[in-house]
């Protein structure tokens, strides 16, 4: 045809954990504009999965993370965009390397701002893919010790 057909996508998004609470920005782009993600992005050829979500977490917010670690994979079609995305989200676990750290606006032009909610106290509305796990019972922390 004369139109290309566009192809799936790899994002890699990071639960940076600390304490209770994870690092959440509010979205100022087209595909979920005004709600409250996880800091990431799109995969680069020849990354690595940790690789991405250093990169992604230091570009958005200036954080050195570490103990980066696979979570799951989700796969989100957003049919209903003017232009329809797919992408295949791979969600990663961290912690700040420094835990003085405090995160920097970065690209102020794709969001708001970035602050830490409590697991228990998350904000409204969360971006689709991300509430979908929330429902579902998703937890990014590590198990609890039972002793
Ligand atoms: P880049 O140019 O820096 O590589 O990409 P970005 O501008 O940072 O991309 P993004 O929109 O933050 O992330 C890429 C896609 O990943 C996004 O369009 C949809 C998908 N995605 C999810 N869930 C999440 C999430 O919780 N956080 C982020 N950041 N992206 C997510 O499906
Ligand atoms: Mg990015
Ligand atoms: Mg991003």
């Amino acid at each position: 045809s004369k139109f290309a057909s566009p192809s799936p996508k790899v994002g890699v998004a990071v639960f940076l954990l600390k304490g209770n609470s994870v690092l959440l920005g509010r979205r100022r782009s087209s595909i979920g504009h005004n709600t409250f993600a996880l800091p990431g992005g799109h995969l680069e050829f020849g990354e690595s999965f940790e690789q991405c979500a250093s990169r992604e977490v230091k570009e958005e917010t200036g954080l050195d993370i570490e103990q980066v670690e696979l979570l799951t994979v989700t796969n989100n079609v957003f049919s209903h965009e003017a232009k329809p995305v797919h992408m295949v989200v791979i969600f990663m676990r961290a912690v700040l390397a420094d835990p003085d750290q405090v995160p920097q606006l970065l690209e102020p032009e794709k969001c708001y701002g970035w602050d830490w909610y409590n697991w228990n106290n998350l904000p409204e509305p969360l971006f689709g893919p991300f509430e979908t796990m929330v429902r579902s019972g998703f937890d990014p922390f590590p198990a609890h010790q039972n002793n």
